[in-house]
């Protein structure tokens, strides 16, 4: 009885051995470049939906379209990531603000004048409003047929500010890479006119009463994990560095004379 357990015992251990030599050889002839031990990437593109199917419930506010396809800016930001982003994040704090507006009794529609009176001891508002309007702007200024950079008075403003295009996104990625855990980089007008460049934790913003450096935000780096971890982990500098390539800087210029 011993010695035949002992032969199953041994004849499974060296199946099991085999089996593991053939998965080797299967990984290494498929793939010459590949690691035996490295298990394949799962490739973040994906099918994805459709962001004009994107509805809010019935509220005061609801979804701005986005103006462009979830894989369109693929090569920078991956079309899960935009999908996640836009159909489901954005969409609850759009749900969430209204819901939150209902239990305030404030029936205002004015988003900026929300923001700017806010009890900033109502969680609930603060941080749904904040996601709204946060990444309405973020949805926004990115573009597949981005201008890569800002013109006229704003460039102008820019330049006299920060030195030039190069130092402002230095600056912004500091900033980015500073803010602790959740939050965003923001570029601002400040009351007096002038540009500034600021970060607020998790969904706050230059408008809400009582932050670091007050203004009108015209350029919003979102920096949660959410925005970026599927293509670059924990790699937010290059998420940062991305963006850039399809931050359009018309739409900046846009926000910037309405602003100024
Ligand atoms: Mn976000």
């Amino acid at each position: 009885m011993k010695k035949t357990f002992l032969f199953v015992t041994l004849m499974s251990g060296l199946i099991a051995l085999q089996s593991c030599e053939s998965k080797k050889e299967e990984v290494v002839g498929s793939n010459s470049t590949e690691t035996v031990d490295t298990v394949p990437l799962t490739p973040i593109v994906e099918a994805v939906g459709n962001p004009t199917d994107v509805k809010a419930d019935p509220g005061t506010f609801q979804v701005k379209p986005l103006k462009y396809g979830y894989d369109e800016l693929n090569e920078y930001i991956d079309a899960k990531t935009m999908e996640t982003h836009f159909s489901k994040h954005y969409l609850t704090y759009i749900n969430n603000m209204n819901k939150a507006l209902k239990e305030a009794g404030n029936k205002s529609s004015n988003i900026e004048g929300i923001l700017k009176s806010m009890d900033m001891n109502n969680a609930a508002l603060r941080n749904n409003a904040g996601g709204y309007y946060n990444h309405l702007m973020y949805f926004d200024i990115m573009s597949p047929n981005a201008q890569k950079e800002p013109s006229g008075e704003l460039l102008t403003k820019i330049n006299e500010t920060f030195g030039s295009l190069e130092q402002l996104k230095d600056q912004l990625s500091d900033a980015a890479a500073k803010r602790f855990g959740s939050g965003w980089a923001w570029l601002v007008v400040k009351e007096d006119g002038q540009l500034a460049v600021t970060s607020t934790p998790n969904q706050d913003n230059p408008l809400m009463p009582g932050v670091e450096t007050p203004g009108k935000p015209i350029l919003g780096i979102d920096v949660w994990e959410h925005a970026y971890y599927l293509k670059y982990q924990n790699k937010r500098a290059d998420y940062v560095t991305a963006f850039f390539n399809v931050l359009d800087w018309k739409e900046v210029e846009s926000n910037y004379n309405k602003a100024k």
